[in-house]
């Protein structure tokens, strides 16, 4: 059985992450940890042990590791795009230094690491409609700076030293148990949020601009499924294009209106998301994932959104 270490358990991925690889690998073999530890849910602080890890910090690390005896870490901790953008040096001493320690652990204690990285990967210079696997990569953000990176990291330490690196760039992901972390693609979330609670939303994408996404349960799949893909099938490792769904606001606007028809959405642009979101592909081609290790999506747009908005009423009592 796997002994897994989670960093970053207590943000929008985590929180889910966390819990599904307890289902999978058993609850006292998963260790939930996050910068602040008092953000872990209750679901996490009950079902398994916690600790409060600096990722930034390497013996933090290696002294975690050690003491639960950790052979495979999810190292989730990094700042979103957005939010990076309005401090570079924090978004690259956060995103790199919890990637090299988490590298350097690996290759001395012998852990499989993933990290993923992001769409944020990609630049205005790559084509941004059926983006390829193997493509240009010149992001103008630091966010894709240091995935890009972290991607070129994790194989380098594949092929130097043996460690089992493997990742994902994920597209926007849609939940509702954590609200994202201040990344471009967040507004997918809020509207559903802004539905559920009855109130009008306000875009800061302008209409027409296309963007990967994909639903939470899908991206726990697929980080869950990678690490367990048959190393010998792999042809890429850092990192596999995976998708589910493009849409532009005024579509997931259409969507949500189904079950809301009052509901009402303007768009007031914010300059700096729109520009990122300009530079991130239109659509990912993902076949390298599918091919690979089996990728396979559940989740299209109308089944996401009939989940969110049951399971937000559930959340809100509506
Ligand atoms: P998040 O911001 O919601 O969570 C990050 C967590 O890391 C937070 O709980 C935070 O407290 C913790 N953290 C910050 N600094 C830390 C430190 N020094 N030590 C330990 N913990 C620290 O992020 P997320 O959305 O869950 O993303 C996780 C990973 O997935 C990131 O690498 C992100 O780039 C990537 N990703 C996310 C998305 C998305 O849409 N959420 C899409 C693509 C890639
Ligand atoms: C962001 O918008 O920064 C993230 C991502 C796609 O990496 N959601």
């Amino acid at each position: 059985m796997k002994k897994i270490l989670v960093l970053g358990s207590g943000g929008q991925i985590g929180s889910e992450l966390t819990m599904r690889l307890r289902e999978v690998y058993g609850d006292s073999n998963v260790v939930a940890t996050d910068l602040k530890p008092e953000r872990l849910t209750q679901a996490i602080q009950e079902s398994g042990p916690t600790d409060g890890v600096d990722a930034t910090k390497m013996d933090d690390v290696a002294r975690v590791v050690k003491k639960y005896d950790i052979d495979s870490i999810y190292n989730l901790v990094a700042i979103l795009s957005a939010t990076a953008e309005k401090n570079p040096m924090l978004g690259w001493n956060v995103g790199m230094g919890a990637l090299i320690n988490c590298l350097e652990v690996s290759r001395e204690m012998k852990c499989a690491l993933f990290t993923p990285s992001s769409i944020g990967a990609f630049g205005p210079t790559t084509p941004l409609d059926g983006t390829p696997q193997d493509t240009i990569q010149r992001p103008r953000t630091i966010y894709g700076v240091t995935k890009v990176t972290g991607e070129l990291l994790g194989d380098y330490y594949h092929e130097r030293f043996g460690v089992d690196a493997r990742s994902v760039r994920f597209p926007g992901l849609i939940s509702y148990v954590t609200p994202p972390g201040g990344g471009t693609t967040d507004y997918a979330v809020d509207i559903y949020y802004a539905a559920v609670k009855g109130e009008d939303f306000v875009c800061p994408l302008k209409q027409g601009t296309l963007l990967d996404m994909m639903y939470m349960p899908d991206a726990l799949n697929a980080a869950i499924n990678i690490m367990e893909a048959d190393p010998t099938k792999l042809i890429h490792r850092n990192s596999f294009n995976v998708t589910a769904m493009h849409f532009p606001p005024e579509v997931i606007y259409a969507e949500v209106k189904k079950h809301f028809p009052n509901f009402k959405m303007t768009y007031d642009v914010d300059p700096v998301k729109q520009k990122i979101a300009d530079s991130w592909p239109n659509w990912m081609d993902d076949t390298c994932a599918r091919k690979e290790w089996g990728f396979k999506p559940k989740y299209d747009l109308p089944a996401m959104t009939v989940d969110m908005i049951d399971k937000l009423k559930k959340k809100f009592n509506k």
